[in-house]
């Protein structure tokens, strides 16, 4: 089956270690996804850097993927988010990992203002059918994130960005003592829960992409 492409983000000043990078590894890694598709699927972690756009992602969008999974941190947010649209703007106030800002105020001058995303609503209900309250949302911001979802909408297969937020410090049980975990998974990490979330929604859009002509 056709490939995959699954992408996290490396750090940034704001947040140090990003856990999409994490997710996005991990994701990748499923069994799961390999049995359907016949492989692995691609990883990339992407340095939250502008020139990254055109160093790291442009090579991996050259392959032609069938389906692309794009996961990144918004730290202020309380809810995953799946991001139905990304808007041809960047933001001058925010410098990337290099110390860049964005040059222009529109990535592409001749763009469309906006670009969405067709999948987006599908994997809403695939998270949400994993067991995640997963949000809609029109605002992927006007940082790194939001530029590379520009970037790859552009392409036309079937594509969708999920913010995770900052996954809670989970306590370790103490050896011999400490409470029971509560039933339903209640105290499972974040992390383990978006996993497989995002195996769903990953297995969601690689179906998508090889329905597509
Ligand atoms: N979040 C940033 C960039 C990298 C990341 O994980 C954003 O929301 O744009």
């Amino acid at each position: 089956m056709s490939r995959l492409l699954i992408t996290g983000f490396g750090p940034f000043p704001t947040v140090p270690d990003n856990p999409s990078a994490r997710l996005a590894r991990r994701v990748a890694a499923s069994p799961h996804l390999r049995r359907l598709l016949g492989h692995a699927p691609d990883c990339l972690v992407l340095e939250t850097r502008y020139g990254a756009l055109d160093t790291q992602l442009a090579p991996a969008l050259a392959r032609r993927p069938r389906a692309v999974l794009m996961i990144g941190v918004a730290a202020r947010r309380s809810r995953v988010c799946v991001e139905t649209r990304a808007v041809n703007r960047v933001s001058r106030l925010f410098p990337d990992v290099s110390g860049a800002v964005g040059r222009f105020l529109a990535f592409e001058p001749d763009g469309p203002a906006q670009r969405w995303s067709g999948a987006a609503a599908q994997v809403r209900v695939a998270l949400q059918r994993a067991g995640l309250d997963a949000a809609a949302s029109r605002d992927a911001g006007r940082y790194l994130c939001n530029a590379s979802y520009y970037r790859v909408l552009a392409t036309g297969c079937p594509a969708v960005f999920v913010h995770i937020p900052m996954p809670p410090r989970t306590r370790r049980p103490k050896a011999g003592g400490g409470r029971r975990p509560k039933a339903g998974g209640g105290r499972r990490p974040a992390l383990d829960r978006w996993t497989e979330a995002l195996i769903e929604a990953a297995r969601v859009l690689a179906l998508r992409g090889r329905a597509q002509p």
